[in-house]
């Protein structure tokens, strides 16, 4: 796979912003897309919120296994960490979210009862670009405070949104990391779209991503694209993506496959969750 370069400039200014705010927050709250929560783990957030509490959410789960989701759960809180499968689009979970993020600050609050002084709990929600930050931030807060879109970094800037008399949330920009060695984490981050298409080869992606489909759903992907099935090289980036333009009728004057259309409705419908519920990563057994 062609090597991504995908670190942005203003992530380096917003990681040192983290680093200054940090001294205002007492909980972290970790977004990571349930399709690929490893790929989603930024490694420099082990540092930066070592003396934390932090929490995690398993966002956008409908969009995953969900079976696969209860093993990542298992997982995370048998490495001591706590964890909720949780769906930013629907509000109607926002009760436990509340409750699940002012029980892991409880230790902060409980503190300042002792002190006699009430406390507002603030807590900074982080993640890689496009998990659902903002999108979760504006169903506790019941309004669109916080800019959200269907592409990564949207968010540039830190935003505190009020959630209740006793809750504060930043909202923060996606961030990612200098250098990732793991072209197969690379790939996930990628089909999540946590990198921006434009630095990216589209068609080798979305080719990618039919090959893996093909391996973990051949059917759901067989309904959505049916001319798939005639396609005798299945490895094949390109040869895929022509089943997918035969499918819909993606074929140019003169014969040509217009494979990068195709690559952009594939990447667009799996985003979407039109293919299937998939979870690309699991829990090592
Ligand atoms: N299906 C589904 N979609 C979600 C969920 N949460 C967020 N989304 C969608 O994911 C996209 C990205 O949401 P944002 O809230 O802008 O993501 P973000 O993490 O703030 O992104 P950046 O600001 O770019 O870092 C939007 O199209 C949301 O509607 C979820 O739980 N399920
Ligand atoms: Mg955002």
């Amino acid at each position: 796979m062609q090597t991504i370069n995908w670190y942005p400039g203003h992530m380096t200014k917003a990681k040192r912003m983290l680093e200054e705010d940090l001294k205002l927050i007492d909980v972290v709250v970790e977004i990571v897309d349930a399709r690929a929560p490893l790929a989603c783990r930024n490694p420099d957030f082990e540092e930066l919120f070592k003396n934390k509490i932090r929490v995690m959410l398993l966002n956008k789960s409908d969009l995953s296994d969900p079976k696969v989701n209860k093993e990542w759960a298992d997982h995370f809180r048998k490495q001591g960490i706590s964890v909720m499968e949780y769906v930013s689009v629907v509000p109607s979970a926002k009760k436990n979210a509340i409750a699940f993020i002012e029980k892991a600050g409880e230790p902060i609050l409980k503190k300042y009862r002792e002190k006699g002084v009430s406390k507002t709990l603030r807590a900074m929600v982080v993640g890689i670009p496009n998990v659902g930050k903002s999108t979760f931030i504006n169903k506790l807060a019941g309004y669109s405070k916080a800019q959200v879109g269907d592409k990564p970094g949207v968010t540039r800037s830190k935003q505190w949104v009020k959630i209740s008399q006793y809750l504060e949330l930043m909202d923060t920009p996606g961030l990612l990391w200098g250098k990732l060695d793991d072209q197969e984490m690379a790939k996930h981050i990628a089909y999540i779209g946590s990198i921006r298409d434009d630095v990216m080869n589209m068609e080798e992606i979305a080719g990618l991503l039919l090959c893996d489909l093909d391996k973990l759903c051949p059917e759901q992907l067989a309904a959505r694209y049916p001319k798939l099935a005639a396609v005798e090289d299945r490895s094949s980036l390109e040869a895929m993506l022509e089943g997918v333009c035969r499918s819909r009728g993606f074929i140019l004057s003169g014969g040509v496959f217009d494979t990068e259309r195709a690559a952009r409705i594939v990447l667009d419908e799996f985003r979407g969750g039109k293919i299937a519920k998939i979870s690309f990563e699991r829990p090592e057994a």
